[in-house]
């Protein structure tokens, strides 16, 4: 292996995109290694913690845990704040949507869509309005989370929108978050960004996720 790779499932979505889009704001020539879910089962044992993403650099040992990986990235590459204080800002925001996707987690993997449906109703009503208004007063004057600059932060709440937005997600309200213009600008100038805008360009990683 002479160069990065980046192993994630075949999808344009969730923390492994949010680790490429890092990688191609970057500007780092990398290997998108895609697996199959057929594959997954054989291969997990050999991630460190028995998930994706997984980050390997020739030389070092493989980096899982996708704010570790994007906060090495953002460092390398001036994606993510010098200042300590402020990068610890960054990295709370980042953590808040670790817990948002855990808070998600008992919806996604509900059978009875009974339940699904309560359990996606009550995260409607209160959690995520809550964790909306929680990142919207901490966004200063943009366009980004900390400014002028796009940051790793960024490319998390882009997915995390996106994800919310895409419809996926039966009985949360596309648009759920839209009262929240800090939070929307974010996401606007994540996707009007020219990187972004050439990752999609390029073919089949489809945006609409
Ligand atoms: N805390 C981990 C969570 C990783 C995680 O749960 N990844 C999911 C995909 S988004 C996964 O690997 N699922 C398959 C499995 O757990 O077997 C991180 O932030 O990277």
């Amino acid at each position: 292996m002479s160069r990065p790779k980046l192993t994630y499932f075949d999808a344009p979505v969730s923390r492994g995109e949010e680790c490429r889009l890092a990688l191609h704001v970057a500007g780092i020539d990398f290997e998108d290694e895609r697996l199959k879910s057929a594959d997954w089962p054989a291969r997990k044992p050999s991630t460190p913690f028995g998930s994706l993403p997984v980050f390997t650099v020739p030389g070092h040992a493989p980096v899982a845990q996708t704010n570790a990986i994007l906060v090495l990235i953002g460092r390398r590459h001036g994606l993510h704040p010098k200042d300590d204080f402020v990068a610890a800002q960054h990295e709370a925001v980042m953590a808040h949507v670790e817990d948002l996707r855990g808070a998600m987690r008992p919806s996604m993997v509900a059978k009875d869509p009974a339940e699904k449906k309560r359990l996606r109703e009550q995260l409607a009503s209160e959690y995520l309005p809550t964790w909306a208004a929680q990142v919207e007063r901490l966004i200063g004057e943009g366009p980004f989370f900390g400014g002028a600059a796009l940051c790793v932060v960024d490319l998390k709440l882009y997915v995390t929108q996106r994800w919310i937005r895409s419809g996926a997600l039966d009985h949360i309200p596309v648009d759920i978050w839209a009262g929240f213009p800090k939070l929307v600008r974010v996401h606007d100038a994540v996707a009007a960004h020219p990187r972004i805008q050439a990752w999609y360009a390029a073919g089949a990683k489809s945006a609409s996720t």
